[in-house]
């Protein structure tokens, strides 16, 4: 099922799926939110009761997963196998629900029908209350939820953002779900609960205008290409998002030590004054350079870390 804060997509991102299934045109899906099927959902343009569709889907295959089978077999067996089909049928029994939160109960009886919940986010509001609820919801109702990141087109064509801060702004909607799921799950369930890009439980893209990806589905275009493995991917990943938070890190430590350092000197500086009178010429101006520099290097400090910037 769709489960999101009102508004962030879920009845749009099923007419996605629809047009996928083939009972909806391309020019139709998106504008047309066909899961709304009363008047007065059509009317105010928000879901009132959850409504559910049966698609027989074609699935990709983990292709990446079927060829590390066969490489591990014989190339003797591996001319009598007929190579597996990129796609299997899949029939998907899908609930769009409500967000808000006058509708708070449909969503519940949805969760208690489904497998699983795919919690939809609009990558430029983040967690807002309803998601925060339908993840509580979930867990309670024993439903694991994974991640869709959704109106990624936002970031580009409305925020203006470029690939990295844009990248930033998912990683940072990421971590604002698994924090919600750690405040709700049991301790011992929190690990397998949170959702990762690594993992495949966070798929990103844009329900309105019909594309998405997964980690998965990145790997099988790598593997198309002639790149084999999926941990190339996640590797890449891992490696860009470590290297980012170690400079982080760096530039945070170099900042503290060089405030650090000039508040020492200018507490010496002060106390030496008021103790000994004025000191000699050149020791006050390099003391005063010390204060100024101090002053400097807190704004910059403040600049750095100030919410806009982080
Ligand atoms: N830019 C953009 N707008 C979207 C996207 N998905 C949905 N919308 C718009 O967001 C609004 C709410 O969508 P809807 O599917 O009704 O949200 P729901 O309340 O979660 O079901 C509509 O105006 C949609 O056209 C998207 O991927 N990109
Ligand atoms: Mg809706």
């Amino acid at each position: 099922m769709f489960a999101a804060h009102v508004d962030h997509g879920k009845t749009t991102l099923s007419d996605s799926l629809l047009q996928r299934a083939g009972l909806l045109s391309a020019d139709k899906a998106g504008g047309a939110r066909v899961l709304d099927t009363n008047d007065q959902e059509k009317e105010r343009g928000i879901t009132i009761n959850a409504t559910s569709i049966a698609l027989p889907l074609d699935v990709a295959r983990d292709l990446t997963r079927d060829d590390a089978s066969h490489r591990s077999e014989s190339k003797a067996e591996e001319s009598k196998v007929e190579p597996a089909p990129a796609t299997m049928p899949m029939l998907l029994n899908l609930i769009d629900s409500p967000g808000h939160s006058d509708f708070s109960s449909e969503v519940t009886a949805a969760l208690r029908l489904t497998d699983g919940a795919v919690v939809v986010l609009d990558a430029s509001e983040g967690v807002l209350a309803q998601t925060e609820t339908v993840l509580r919801q979930a867990i309670t109702e024993g439903v694991r939820p994974v991640l869709f990141v959704n109106k990624v087109d936002r970031l580009i064509t409305e925020l203006k953002l470029t690939p990295d801060a844009a990248a930033d702004k998912i990683m940072k909607a990421i971590e604002s779900v698994n924090a919600v799921i750690a405040t709700y799950a049991p301790r011992e369930d929190v690990a397998r609960l949170s959702v990762s890009l690594e993992d495949g439980t966070v798929g990103v893209g844009s329900g309105y205008y019909g594309w998405g990806f997964t980690m998965d589905t990145l790997a099988v275009l790598y593997h198309n290409a002639g790149v084999h493995t999926a941990e190339f991917v996640r590797s890449k990943f891992a490696r860009k998002s470590s290297a980012a938070k170690t400079y982080k890190k760096v530039r945070k430590a170099l900042i503290d030590f060089g405030l650090k350092v000039c508040r020492c000197v200018a507490t010496c500086f002060l106390l030496f004054h008021a103790w000994v009178g004025t000191p000699h010429q050149h020791l006050a101006t390099l003391s005063s350079l010390f204060v100024l520099c101090y002053v400097v290097c807190s704004v910059v400090d403040r600049l750095l870390h100030s919410p806009s910037t982080s």
